[in-house]
Protein backbone atom coordinates (compact mmCIF):
# COMPACT_ATOMS: atom_id res chain seq x y z
CA UNK A 1 0.00 0.00 0.00
CA UNK A 2 3.25 1.81 0.68
CA UNK A 3 3.40 3.29 -3.36
CA UNK A 4 -0.43 4.24 -2.99
CA UNK A 5 -1.09 7.95 -2.84
CA UNK A 6 -4.25 8.47 -1.25
CA UNK A 7 -4.93 11.50 -3.38
CA UNK A 8 -5.52 9.19 -6.13
CA UNK A 9 -8.31 7.38 -4.94
CA UNK A 10 -11.00 10.03 -5.56
CA UNK A 11 -9.48 10.17 -9.20
CA UNK A 12 -9.10 6.15 -9.63
CA UNK A 13 -13.01 5.63 -8.61
CA UNK A 14 -14.58 8.63 -11.20
CA UNK A 15 -13.09 5.91 -13.97
CA UNK A 16 -15.92 3.61 -12.75
CA UNK A 17 -19.52 3.76 -13.30
CA UNK A 18 -20.07 5.20 -9.58
CA UNK A 19 -22.69 7.82 -10.57
CA UNK A 20 -22.82 10.46 -7.89
CA UNK A 21 -20.30 13.11 -5.79
CA UNK A 22 -17.53 11.98 -4.53
CA UNK A 23 -17.59 12.17 -0.15
CA UNK A 24 -14.48 10.46 1.07
CA UNK A 25 -12.99 6.43 1.07
CA UNK A 26 -11.14 5.00 3.56
CA UNK A 27 -9.23 0.87 3.41
CA UNK A 28 -11.47 -1.93 4.13
CA UNK A 29 -10.77 -5.52 4.68
CA UNK A 30 -8.25 -7.02 6.48
CA UNK A 31 -6.43 -9.38 3.00
CA UNK A 32 -3.17 -10.10 2.74
CA UNK A 33 -2.89 -9.39 -0.65
CA UNK A 34 -5.02 -6.58 -2.37
CA UNK A 35 -5.50 -3.10 -1.41
CA UNK A 36 -9.01 -2.83 -0.64
CA UNK A 37 -10.89 0.81 -0.19
CA UNK A 38 -14.35 1.82 0.37
CA UNK A 39 -15.15 5.18 -1.54
CA UNK A 40 -18.51 7.20 -0.55
CA UNK A 41 -20.30 9.25 -2.77
CA UNK A 42 -23.39 11.08 -2.81
CA UNK A 43 -26.08 10.14 -5.04
CA UNK A 44 -28.43 12.38 -5.70
CA UNK A 45 -28.89 13.17 -2.08
CA UNK A 46 -28.32 9.64 -0.86
CA UNK A 47 -24.74 8.51 0.72
CA UNK A 48 -23.92 5.70 -1.50
CA UNK A 49 -20.27 3.13 -0.77
CA UNK A 50 -18.47 1.41 -3.60
CA UNK A 51 -16.24 -1.07 -3.19
CA UNK A 52 -12.33 -0.25 -4.88
CA UNK A 53 -9.91 -2.35 -5.20
CA UNK A 54 -6.17 -2.66 -6.71
CA UNK A 55 -5.54 -6.25 -7.31
CA UNK A 56 -1.62 -7.42 -6.95
CA UNK A 57 -0.27 -8.11 -9.82
CA UNK A 58 2.64 -9.35 -8.35
CA UNK A 59 0.88 -12.32 -7.29
CA UNK A 60 -2.02 -12.41 -9.95
CA UNK A 61 -0.17 -12.08 -12.63
CA UNK A 62 -2.51 -12.87 -15.68
CA UNK A 63 -5.32 -10.07 -13.96
CA UNK A 64 -7.16 -10.26 -17.26
CA UNK A 65 -8.02 -13.84 -16.14
CA UNK A 66 -9.19 -13.29 -12.88
CA UNK A 67 -11.33 -10.33 -14.40
CA UNK A 68 -12.58 -13.07 -16.22
CA UNK A 69 -13.46 -15.70 -14.10
CA UNK A 70 -14.53 -13.40 -11.50
CA UNK A 71 -17.30 -11.86 -14.52
CA UNK A 72 -18.09 -15.59 -15.59
CA UNK A 73 -19.15 -16.53 -11.20
CA UNK A 74 -20.60 -13.78 -10.63
CA UNK A 75 -22.64 -13.66 -13.69
CA UNK A 76 -23.55 -17.07 -13.33
CA UNK A 77 -24.33 -17.10 -9.73
CA UNK A 78 -26.99 -13.55 -10.36
CA UNK A 79 -28.31 -15.24 -13.21
CA UNK A 80 -29.22 -18.23 -10.95
CA UNK A 81 -30.62 -16.40 -7.85
CA UNK A 82 -32.88 -14.45 -10.31
CA UNK A 83 -34.27 -17.07 -12.11
CA UNK A 84 -34.88 -18.58 -8.78
CA UNK A 85 -36.84 -15.59 -7.67
CA UNK A 86 -34.07 -15.04 -4.74
CA UNK A 87 -34.56 -11.87 -2.59
CA UNK A 88 -32.03 -9.17 -2.12
CA UNK A 89 -29.93 -10.88 -4.81
CA UNK A 90 -27.28 -8.25 -5.16
CA UNK A 91 -26.57 -8.76 -1.62
CA UNK A 92 -26.01 -12.11 -2.09
CA UNK A 93 -23.89 -12.06 -4.95
CA UNK A 94 -21.05 -9.57 -5.78
CA UNK A 95 -21.67 -7.04 -8.67
CA UNK A 96 -19.45 -5.53 -10.46
CA UNK A 97 -19.36 -1.90 -11.31
CA UNK A 98 -18.05 -1.21 -14.70
CA UNK A 99 -15.73 1.25 -16.19
CA UNK A 100 -17.01 4.44 -17.93
CA UNK A 101 -15.54 3.47 -21.14
CA UNK A 102 -17.39 -0.89 -20.37
CA UNK A 103 -14.47 -2.50 -19.57
CA UNK A 104 -14.67 -4.30 -16.56
CA UNK A 105 -11.84 -3.08 -15.22
CA UNK A 106 -9.34 0.24 -14.93
CA UNK A 107 -5.73 -0.12 -15.47
CA UNK A 108 -4.17 2.97 -14.52
CA UNK A 109 -0.26 4.60 -15.59
CA UNK A 110 1.30 2.73 -13.23
CA UNK A 111 0.11 -0.69 -15.14
CA UNK A 112 -1.99 -1.34 -12.04
CA UNK A 113 -5.30 -3.09 -12.70
CA UNK A 114 -8.32 -1.93 -10.15
CA UNK A 115 -12.04 -2.71 -9.77
CA UNK A 116 -15.05 -1.92 -8.28
CA UNK A 117 -17.81 -3.67 -6.82
CA UNK A 118 -20.95 -2.46 -5.38
CA UNK A 119 -20.86 -2.37 -1.37
CA UNK A 120 -22.83 -4.82 0.25
CA UNK A 121 -24.50 -2.89 3.41
CA UNK A 122 -25.95 -4.68 6.13
CA UNK A 123 -23.24 -7.34 6.63
CA UNK A 124 -19.87 -7.79 7.27
CA UNK A 125 -16.95 -9.69 7.39
CA UNK A 126 -15.57 -11.40 10.69
CA UNK A 127 -11.59 -11.65 11.17
CA UNK A 128 -12.59 -14.33 14.01
CA UNK A 129 -15.56 -16.31 15.40
CA UNK A 130 -15.74 -17.44 18.57
CA UNK A 131 -20.22 -18.64 17.65
CA UNK A 132 -20.99 -21.71 16.42
CA UNK A 133 -23.88 -20.09 14.47
CA UNK A 134 -21.59 -17.72 12.54
CA UNK A 135 -19.42 -21.02 12.03
CA UNK A 136 -22.53 -23.47 10.44
CA UNK A 137 -23.73 -20.38 8.32
CA UNK A 138 -20.17 -19.20 7.05
CA UNK A 139 -19.67 -22.60 5.55
CA UNK A 140 -23.28 -23.23 4.37
CA UNK A 141 -22.53 -20.62 2.57
CA UNK A 142 -19.63 -21.75 1.18
CA UNK A 143 -20.98 -25.15 0.46
CA UNK A 144 -23.84 -22.85 -1.31
CA UNK A 145 -21.17 -21.04 -3.05
CA UNK A 146 -20.46 -24.45 -4.90
CA UNK A 147 -23.37 -25.72 -5.59
CA UNK A 148 -24.34 -22.52 -7.52
CA UNK A 149 -20.89 -22.89 -9.91
CA UNK A 150 -21.37 -27.14 -9.85
CA UNK A 151 -23.32 -26.14 -13.58
CA UNK A 152 -21.30 -23.45 -14.91
CA UNK A 153 -20.90 -23.58 -18.56
CA UNK A 154 -17.62 -24.57 -20.17
CA UNK A 155 -14.60 -23.52 -20.94
CA UNK A 156 -12.77 -24.40 -17.91
CA UNK A 157 -12.11 -21.62 -15.65
CA UNK A 158 -8.75 -19.98 -16.01
CA UNK A 159 -6.29 -21.26 -13.33
CA UNK A 160 -5.27 -17.28 -12.06
CA UNK A 161 -2.43 -19.02 -9.85
CA UNK A 162 -1.47 -22.22 -10.92
CA UNK A 163 -0.34 -25.16 -8.73
CA UNK A 164 -2.39 -22.48 -5.95
CA UNK A 165 -3.22 -25.46 -3.41
CA UNK A 166 -0.23 -28.04 -4.90
CA UNK A 167 0.70 -29.07 -1.49
CA UNK A 168 3.66 -31.02 -2.78
CA UNK A 169 4.52 -28.18 -5.02
CA UNK A 170 4.24 -25.74 -1.69
CA UNK A 171 6.75 -28.31 0.41
CA UNK A 172 9.27 -28.35 -2.19
CA UNK A 173 9.16 -24.52 -2.67
CA UNK A 174 9.91 -24.40 1.33
CA UNK A 175 12.99 -26.54 0.43
CA UNK A 176 14.20 -24.59 -2.14
CA UNK A 177 13.81 -21.69 0.30
CA UNK A 178 15.99 -22.87 2.87
CA UNK A 179 18.24 -23.93 0.29
CA UNK A 180 18.84 -20.59 -1.52
CA UNK A 181 18.36 -18.41 2.11
CA UNK A 182 17.99 -15.43 -0.02
CA UNK A 183 18.04 -12.98 3.38
CA UNK A 184 19.87 -15.20 5.75
CA UNK A 185 17.38 -16.60 8.11
CA UNK A 186 18.14 -20.32 7.71
CA UNK A 187 20.14 -20.65 10.23
CA UNK A 188 17.11 -19.45 13.67
CA UNK A 189 14.78 -21.98 11.26
CA UNK A 190 16.52 -25.77 12.29
CA UNK A 191 13.19 -26.67 14.35
CA UNK A 192 10.93 -25.19 12.20
CA UNK A 193 12.37 -26.90 9.18
CA UNK A 194 12.27 -30.25 10.82
CA UNK A 195 9.07 -29.85 12.05
CA UNK A 196 8.13 -29.31 8.22
CA UNK A 197 9.90 -32.78 6.97
CA UNK A 198 8.39 -34.44 9.96
CA UNK A 199 5.00 -33.96 8.01
CA UNK A 200 5.91 -34.08 4.58
CA UNK A 201 4.06 -37.45 4.17
CA UNK A 202 0.69 -35.46 4.75
CA UNK A 203 1.75 -33.12 1.56
CA UNK A 204 0.71 -35.95 -1.61
CA UNK A 205 -2.22 -37.29 0.42
CA UNK A 206 -5.36 -35.25 -1.70
CA UNK A 207 -3.05 -34.98 -4.44
CA UNK A 208 -2.66 -38.61 -4.94
CA UNK A 209 -6.52 -39.28 -4.10
CA UNK A 210 -7.42 -36.77 -6.87
CA UNK A 211 -4.93 -39.03 -9.35
CA UNK A 212 -6.56 -41.84 -8.75
CA UNK A 213 -10.18 -40.06 -9.70
CA UNK A 214 -11.12 -40.89 -6.27
CA UNK A 215 -11.26 -36.91 -5.42
CA UNK A 216 -13.13 -35.05 -8.80
CA UNK A 217 -12.05 -31.75 -9.61
CA UNK A 218 -15.12 -28.93 -9.25
CA UNK A 219 -15.13 -25.09 -9.33
CA UNK A 220 -14.44 -24.31 -5.54
CA UNK A 221 -13.09 -21.13 -3.79
CA UNK A 222 -9.48 -21.48 -2.61
CA UNK A 223 -9.46 -19.00 -0.14
CA UNK A 224 -12.46 -19.37 1.99
CA UNK A 225 -10.93 -18.08 5.12
CA UNK A 226 -13.65 -16.88 7.27
CA UNK A 227 -13.33 -13.41 6.62
CA UNK A 228 -14.32 -13.94 2.83
CA UNK A 229 -17.74 -14.13 4.08
CA UNK A 230 -20.55 -11.37 5.16
CA UNK A 231 -22.35 -12.21 7.50
CA UNK A 232 -25.96 -10.42 7.56
CA UNK A 233 -26.43 -7.82 10.60
CA UNK A 234 -30.45 -9.37 10.87
CA UNK A 235 -30.42 -12.75 10.19
CA UNK A 236 -26.84 -13.77 10.81
CA UNK A 237 -26.95 -15.77 7.48
CA UNK A 238 -23.88 -16.04 5.53
CA UNK A 239 -25.14 -13.96 3.01
CA UNK A 240 -22.09 -13.19 0.25
CA UNK A 241 -19.04 -14.96 -0.45
CA UNK A 242 -16.24 -12.61 -1.99
CA UNK A 243 -12.61 -12.34 -2.63
CA UNK A 244 -13.25 -14.26 -5.47
CA UNK A 245 -9.67 -14.03 -7.34
CA UNK A 246 -9.29 -17.33 -6.42
CA UNK A 247 -11.88 -19.21 -7.95
CA UNK A 248 -11.22 -21.76 -10.30
CA UNK A 249 -11.13 -25.29 -10.80
CA UNK A 250 -10.09 -27.35 -6.97
CA UNK A 251 -10.83 -29.79 -4.22
CA UNK A 252 -13.64 -28.75 -2.37
CA UNK A 253 -11.90 -30.02 0.94
CA UNK A 254 -9.29 -27.36 0.27
CA UNK A 255 -12.54 -25.19 0.53
CA UNK A 256 -13.31 -26.81 3.10
CA UNK A 257 -10.20 -27.00 5.07
CA UNK A 258 -9.32 -23.04 5.56
CA UNK A 259 -12.73 -23.20 6.94
CA UNK A 260 -11.34 -25.22 9.62
CA UNK A 261 -7.96 -23.53 9.41
CA UNK A 262 -9.61 -19.85 10.44
CA UNK A 263 -12.74 -20.86 12.17
CA UNK A 264 -11.73 -23.30 14.66
CA UNK A 265 -8.83 -21.78 15.95
CA UNK A 266 -9.02 -20.12 19.14
CA UNK A 267 -6.34 -17.51 18.75
CA UNK A 268 -6.06 -14.60 15.78
CA UNK A 269 -3.74 -16.24 12.94
CA UNK A 270 -0.90 -14.50 13.90
CA UNK A 271 -1.64 -14.95 17.92
CA UNK A 272 2.08 -14.78 19.44
CA UNK A 273 1.63 -16.57 22.46
CA UNK A 274 1.23 -19.95 20.88
CA UNK A 275 0.33 -22.07 23.77
CA UNK A 276 -3.32 -20.71 23.42
CA UNK A 277 -4.00 -21.88 20.04
CA UNK A 278 -6.07 -24.85 19.82
CA UNK A 279 -8.97 -26.37 17.65
CA UNK A 280 -12.26 -26.28 18.85
CA UNK A 281 -14.23 -28.95 18.46
CA UNK A 282 -17.55 -27.28 18.88
CA UNK A 283 -16.49 -24.84 15.90
CA UNK A 284 -15.83 -28.04 13.77
CA UNK A 285 -19.10 -29.53 14.60
CA UNK A 286 -21.14 -26.65 12.94
CA UNK A 287 -18.62 -26.35 10.23
CA UNK A 288 -19.49 -29.86 9.43
CA UNK A 289 -22.85 -29.14 10.11
CA UNK A 290 -23.50 -25.93 7.85
CA UNK A 291 -21.40 -27.34 4.76
CA UNK A 292 -22.97 -30.49 4.97
CA UNK A 293 -26.60 -28.77 5.00
CA UNK A 294 -25.74 -27.20 1.73
CA UNK A 295 -23.23 -29.36 -0.08
CA UNK A 296 -24.20 -33.01 0.98
CA UNK A 297 -26.39 -33.63 -2.22
CA UNK A 298 -23.35 -32.92 -4.43
CA UNK A 299 -20.42 -34.35 -2.28
CA UNK A 300 -19.20 -38.15 -3.15
CA UNK A 301 -18.32 -40.81 -0.30
CA UNK A 302 -14.86 -39.87 -0.25
CA UNK A 303 -15.02 -36.00 0.02
CA UNK A 304 -16.76 -36.63 3.22
CA UNK A 305 -14.62 -39.51 4.11
CA UNK A 306 -11.77 -36.35 3.85
CA UNK A 307 -13.61 -33.80 5.27
CA UNK A 308 -11.63 -34.51 8.91
CA UNK A 309 -8.17 -34.09 7.20
CA UNK A 310 -8.68 -31.19 5.04
CA UNK A 311 -8.50 -28.87 7.58
CA UNK A 312 -4.87 -30.00 8.77
CA UNK A 313 -3.76 -30.38 5.32
CA UNK A 314 -4.96 -26.82 4.41
CA UNK A 315 -3.04 -25.69 7.77
CA UNK A 316 0.02 -27.57 6.92
CA UNK A 317 -0.17 -26.03 3.81
CA UNK A 318 -0.36 -22.53 5.13
CA UNK A 319 2.22 -22.63 7.28
CA UNK A 320 4.45 -24.47 4.77
CA UNK A 321 3.63 -20.81 3.09
CA UNK A 322 3.94 -18.44 5.83
CA UNK A 323 8.06 -20.18 6.39
CA UNK A 324 8.58 -19.82 2.89
CA UNK A 325 7.68 -16.35 2.91
CA UNK A 326 9.12 -15.65 6.14
CA UNK A 327 12.78 -17.15 4.64
CA UNK A 328 12.35 -15.56 1.36
CA UNK A 329 11.90 -11.94 2.99
CA UNK A 330 7.98 -11.65 3.12
CA UNK A 331 7.87 -10.59 -0.58
CA UNK A 332 4.26 -12.39 -0.48
CA UNK A 333 1.86 -11.80 2.21
CA UNK A 334 2.00 -8.39 3.69
CA UNK A 335 3.40 -8.48 7.57
CA UNK A 336 3.62 -5.63 9.98
CA UNK A 337 6.88 -6.94 11.52
CA UNK A 338 10.07 -8.58 10.45
CA UNK A 339 8.92 -11.67 11.95
CA UNK A 340 4.88 -11.62 11.25
CA UNK A 341 5.25 -15.05 8.93
CA UNK A 342 7.36 -16.76 11.43
CA UNK A 343 4.63 -15.69 14.36
CA UNK A 344 2.26 -17.33 11.33
CA UNK A 345 3.54 -20.37 10.99
CA UNK A 346 3.93 -21.23 14.35
CA UNK A 347 0.47 -20.61 15.27
CA UNK A 348 -0.59 -22.64 11.77
CA UNK A 349 2.26 -25.30 13.38
CA UNK A 350 0.28 -25.53 16.95
CA UNK A 351 -2.76 -25.68 15.12
CA UNK A 352 -1.97 -28.84 13.03
CA UNK A 353 -0.82 -30.81 16.36
CA UNK A 354 -3.75 -29.34 18.18
CA UNK A 355 -5.82 -31.45 15.04
CA UNK A 356 -3.59 -34.23 15.01
CA UNK A 357 -4.47 -34.52 18.84
CA UNK A 358 -8.80 -34.29 18.40
CA UNK A 359 -8.58 -36.61 15.17
CA UNK A 360 -10.43 -39.43 16.53
CA UNK A 361 -13.53 -37.41 17.49
CA UNK A 362 -13.33 -34.91 14.36
CA UNK A 363 -13.51 -38.72 12.27
CA UNK A 364 -16.49 -38.97 15.06
CA UNK A 365 -18.20 -36.03 14.28
CA UNK A 366 -18.35 -36.90 10.29
CA UNK A 367 -19.45 -39.97 10.77
CA UNK A 368 -22.31 -38.97 13.49
CA UNK A 369 -23.10 -35.50 10.51
CA UNK A 370 -23.63 -38.52 7.53
CA UNK A 371 -26.08 -40.48 9.80
CA UNK A 372 -27.87 -37.57 9.92
CA UNK A 373 -28.17 -37.10 6.16
CA UNK A 374 -31.50 -37.09 5.16
C1 LIG B 1 -4.30 -14.68 1.60
O1 LIG B 1 -5.94 -12.16 0.74
P1 LIG B 1 -6.40 -13.04 1.85
O2 LIG B 1 -5.95 -12.54 3.17
O3 LIG B 1 -7.91 -13.32 1.76
C2 LIG B 1 -3.98 -15.78 0.61
C3 LIG B 1 -4.62 -17.08 1.07
C4 LIG B 1 -4.08 -17.44 2.46
C5 LIG B 1 -4.34 -16.28 3.41
C6 LIG B 1 -3.67 -16.55 4.74
C7 LIG B 1 -4.23 -15.15 -3.09
O4 LIG B 1 -5.70 -14.47 1.60
O5 LIG B 1 -4.30 -18.14 0.18
O6 LIG B 1 -4.70 -18.61 2.94
O7 LIG B 1 -3.84 -15.04 2.89
N1 LIG B 1 -4.46 -15.43 -0.72
C8 LIG B 1 -3.67 -15.60 -1.79
O8 LIG B 1 -4.23 -15.76 5.72
O9 LIG B 1 -2.54 -16.07 -1.73
MG1 LIG C 1 -9.63 -11.91 1.75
Amino acid sequence: MSDLNPHDIPRLAAEFRMPGDYLSHAPCGHGHINDTFEVRVNQAGTPVRYILQRINHAIFTRPHLVMENIQRVTTHIADKLHAAHATDVYRRVLTLVPCRDGRPWHQDASGNHWRAYLYVEGAEAHSHINSTSLAEEAAKAFGHFQFLLSDLPLPRLADTIPEFHHTRSRYDALMRAAEADPVGRRASLAAELDWCRAHEPLVDLLLNAQASGLLPERITHNDTKINNVMIDHQSGEGICVMDLDTVMPGLVLYDFGDLVRTTTISTAEDEQDTSLVEMRLPMFQALVRGYLSSAHHFLSDPEINHLAFAGKLITLETGLRFLTDHLNGDTYFKTRHPLHNLERFRVQAKLVESIESQKNAMEDIVAQARLAIP
